[in-house]
């Protein structure tokens, strides 16, 4: 099986996954277009959040970093950065935890050496003791760049982390993605599987930079299994970040039936949660079936539990 993963949604999913299934039968591909470097470090926030999650160790509450984690050396970072005067170029407002960074060094060492992104994100899954394939959507930068009602251009991290997404969106470009090959073993992940899954993170800013690599869409056009998406949106509203205001400043639908919509074509099933049972008549009109079910990911065992009903019911009925 594989997923085109984006951050927390998706690695909840799984990790649901994985508690269902022999973790080595699934590939997961991951969203690169967040990644930025801070601070002299690659961090790739997405691939963290999915080896946290999968390995165990994540902070189920917050989404990204590790549980228990502690941030001396970060602390020491803003306090000499504000001696400095603070300047935002200094990237103070991103944290950074104590064991995070042995991650991120880890990375960094092994790009410096002369692995690929494929290979550095596998020796780190290993590291983990994670058993799921991992897989960075492209070995070549893919960057997404977020235009701003006053015009301006953000970086990424720029517009989630340091203001906290609370400027409007106009335009996402995904910079570098026409040109991006998929990373090795990303297609043949994607074509050859019984399920393929799009698990409930933003479309637009996390399963879309995938989806804008030629190579990875029309894999998941012409794919073999059976293509199952997961909506983000539950009740009018993104289960975590700003996916309902994304989709909303760029004209589409804050619904169930507005997610689905952007990928016509691409899924066979859309798994809705029962809030929204009554936009499953929509759904099927996209040509798509609707499977209804409680999908809230409160907690580990909630996340085996979604997974769980949509492998018995969607992928192996
Ligand atoms: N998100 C935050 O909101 N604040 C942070 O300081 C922060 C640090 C961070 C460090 C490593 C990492 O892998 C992720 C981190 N994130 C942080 C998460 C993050 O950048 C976003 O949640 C994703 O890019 C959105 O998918």
């Amino acid at each position: 099986m594989s997923a085109i993963s984006g951050g927390v949604g998706s690695a909840r999913f799984c990790a649901g996954l994985v508690r269902n299934l022999d973790p080595r039968e699934l590939t997961i591909v991951v969203n690169t277009g967040d990644d930025e470097r801070i601070r002299g470090l690659l961090i790739c926030p997405d691939i963290d959040t999915v080896l946290y999650h999968l390995s165990a160790s994540t902070d189920w509450t917050r989404g990204w970093g590790l549980a228990a984690e502690t941030f001396v050396a970060d602390e020491r970072y803003k306090e000499l950065a504000s001696r400095l005067g603070g300047d935002a170029d200094l990237q103070a407002w991103f944290a950074l935890g104590d064991r995070d960074l042995a991650t991120h060094q880890l990375r960094a060492r092994l790009l410096d050496t002369g692995r690929t992104l494929t290979e550095t994100t596998a020796a780190i899954a290993r590291a983990l003791d994670v058993e799921a394939t991992i897989i960075p959507m492209s070995d070549e930068p893919v960057r997404t760049v977020l235009t701003i009602a006053t015009g301006e251009e953000l970086d990424f991290q720029e517009y989630f982390v340091h203001r906290r997404q609370a400027d409007e969106i106009i335009e996402v470009a995904y910079s570098g993605a026409i040109k991006a090959s998929p990373a090795p073993g990303v297609v043949d992940a994607i074509s050859t599987a019984d399920a393929v899954f799009i698990p409930p993170s933003n479309p637009i800013l996390s399963i879309a930079p995938p989806l804008a690599i030629a190579g990875i869409r029309d894999a998941l056009a012409t794919a073999q299994g059976v293509r199952v998406g997961v909506s983000p949106i539950v009740g009018g509203k993104a289960l975590k970040g700003p996916a309902d205001r994304v989709l909303a400043s760029l004209g589409h639908d804050v619904s169930p039936a507005g997610v689905a919509r952007v990928y016509e074509g691409l899924l066979d099933v859309f798994v809705i949660d029962e809030a929204d049972a009554t936009y499953a008549p929509e759904i099927e009109e996209l040509g798509m079936h609707a499977f209804v079910c409680d999908t809230i990911m409160s907690g580990p065992e909630e996340a085996a539990r979604v997974a769980k009903t949509i492998l018995d019911h969607v992928v192996h009925h």
